[in-house]
């Protein structure tokens, strides 16, 4: 029986979350998740803050605060985000407030360099002497070597996209004190990339089987693979191990993009240590029942696909290769990018107050950028969501539950036996068809999914139409009371066929069903059987119904 390790990739402890992350790493891992889970699989969902490297130091130094307090406010922040959204992961950690962490990332660098995989090289770099530290490529600026341009950054030009080499960047200047930087002699480590491609990743990149998006990104990785500094001369990281502080290694930390992918395996650890089970961490990571996956927008493809596969290789220690690695592309805001830079991202805190999360979240599934960039738009949500929402799922539930607690005294109507083989063939072979949406889902295709849970409700609510029970029950009440007992049954497939999607509202059904327990902890259905899709008792109680998706008005027209 396999056994899933699911990762979404770390958010920088920089900034608030927008949906076009949502859309990338969180919203889809928490999908496939909540229905694995349901299938009865074994799961451990990991993730947690990236809190080191310059997107970290340089946001805490213009915000002015020290780096830990830096981290843990947008640590708090982003966790807030996905709690209103419902994405649950098993631990939400930090690599700087991981206490396994540190052990973890240098235990792979020492495994690494054992192995022959890290090469050690003296070189140059620019130093600051007012600031007493080597300076990290976006603390340079400079003239551009190729173009001339005077605004030309320690990592590429912005005038003409040339990948800078601060060495050669013409009157170079420090940016935290404008004085003029001198080079000095400095160590780094690098991880020997081709080499491991050559041995062994190379080969298992070509021959794995990935998403059609993310092999046609891999196909360039392979080419031009160089040797990748893993080392910084910054006093905010994972510190190389002890025992290289005479090679040179004193002072100097671990790259965050080497530290950071290691953070799944450490915040395992801290996720087993915490249920009592310390060196539980192994069976997530190593042994050929594992099935690791990798949630990530597109951009983070070449590290989870090639670089840290060779490490987790590299190692020598037996951890498990990614099995899937689901990437997505670009999720954008109505025809421009989200960015947090440029304020382009949605207010979440006013969506949130103005919008049913499971409605927002249920909106990004349908328009997950799977195979091509896609966008959130106010108005798709508000059309999608009276639609499919209020006017599929939410008037079904609203016409059956408050007809029936209105004259069946709010149970569930009698089906005569008289009447089951006619009411199972109309609803089953009558209505249009159905399916098991976690098929879909576990296939990464999560907007089919989505269509075929709406498919789903749309079958019962063909079957209303056709049996009109208010009307029926005029004139032949026991074929009434069949209909709606049938219908009764269809709402107990959609609450968990629901739940993935939209955990909260399927759980106000599965109550308005007068079920106990949570509906995320029932097993999933599958796809109804005639011989086997019923369930309820005729007369069981029901809970009190309610208006499950209100419609909401056109933003367009809303006041400003
Ligand atoms: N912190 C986020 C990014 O590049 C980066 C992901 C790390 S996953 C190990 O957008
Ligand atoms: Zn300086």
């Amino acid at each position: 029986m396999p056994r899933y390790t699911v990762t979404s990739a770390l958010p920088y402890a920089n900034g608030p979350i927008h949906f076009g992350h949502v859309a990338g790493a969180y919203l889809p891992a928490d999908l496939y998740v909540r229905t694995l889970r349901m299938l009865g699989e074994e799961v451990a969902f990991i993730c947690g803050t990236d809190e080191y490297g310059v997107a970290i130091t340089l946001g805490a130094e213009q915000a002015g605060v020290p780096y830990e307090e830096y981290v843990a406010g947008w640590h708090d922040t982003i966790r807030g985000t996905f709690e209103a959204l419902s994405i649950e992961f098993d631990i939400w950690s930090g690599t700087s407030r991981c206490a396994e962490h540190t052990e973890t990332a240098q235990e792979f660098f020492r495994a690494l360099d054992k192995a022959g995989y890290l090469a050690r090289r003296e070189e140059e770099q620019l130093y600051c002497a007012t600031d007493d530290m080597f300076l990290a490529d976006r603390y340079i600026g400079g003239t551009c070597y190729e173009c001339g341009h005077t605004g030309a950054g320690g990592d590429e030009c912005p005038s003409c996209g040339t990948w800078i080499a601060p060495l050669r960047l013409e009157d170079p200047i420090c940016k935290i004190c404008g004085g003029t930087p001198e080079k000095r002699p400095t160590t780094h480590w690098y991880l020997d990339l081709p080499k491991l491609r050559d041995e062994h990743i190379g080969e298992w990149i070509a021959k794995h089987e990935w998403k059609p998006n993310v092999s046609a990104f891999i196909k360039n990785l392979l080419k031009d693979v160089p040797q990748r500094a893993i080392t910084r001369d910054m006093k905010w990281g994972v510190p190389l191990p002890p025992e290289y502080a005479d090679q040179g290694g004193e002072g100097k930390v671990l790259y965050v993009w080497f530290d950071a992918p290691i953070a799944y395996v450490s915040f395992t650890k801290e996720l087993c240590a915490q249920r009592g089970d310390p060196d539980g961490w192994e069976r997530w990571w190593k042994g050929d029942d594992v099935r690791l996956v990798h949630f990530l927008g597109k951009d983070n493809i070449p590290f989870h696909c090639m670089v840290f596969p060779s490490m987790l290789h590299g190692t020598q220690q037996g951890y498990t290769l990614p099995w899937q690695v689901p990437a997505n592309e670009f999720y954008n805001l109505e025809g421009g990018k989200f960015s947090t830079s440029e304020g382009r991202i949605l207010d979440t805190t006013d969506l949130f107050e103005r919008y049913e999360s499971d409605a927002l979240r249920f909106y990004i599934i349908t328009t997950l950028p799977e195979t091509a960039d896609a966008e959130f738009s106010l108005q798709g949500f508000v059309t999608a969501n009276n639609a499919h929402l209020a006017g599929n799922i939410g008037n079904l539930v609203t016409r059956v539950l408050k007809f029936i607690a209105k004259n069946y005294e709010g149970r569930v109507p009698d089906l005569s036996e008289e009447h089951r083989a006619e009411m199972d063939r109309e609803i089953l072979e009558g209505c249009g068809s159905f399916g098991d949406p976690a098929l879909h889902a576990q296939a990464f295709q999560f907007r089919r999914a989505a269509e075929q849970l709406i498919a789903n409700a749309s079958v019962a609510n063909v079957f209303m139409q056709r049996m009109e029970p208010w009307a029926l029950r005029k004139t032949d009440p026991g074929r009434a009371a069949s209909s709606l007992n049938t219908l009764c049954e269809w709402l107990l497939w959609l609450a968990r066929w629901m739940a993935p999607f939209m955990p909260g509202k399927a759980q106000e059904l599965w109550e308005m069903l007068g079920q106990p327990g949570r509906v995320v902890d029932q097993h999933w259905p599958g796809s109804p059987e005639a011989s086997t899709w019923r369930q309820l008792e005729n007369g069981a109680a029901l809970g009190t119904p309610a208006a499950l998706f209100p419609r909401l008005d056109d933003p367009s027209q809303e006041p400003a």
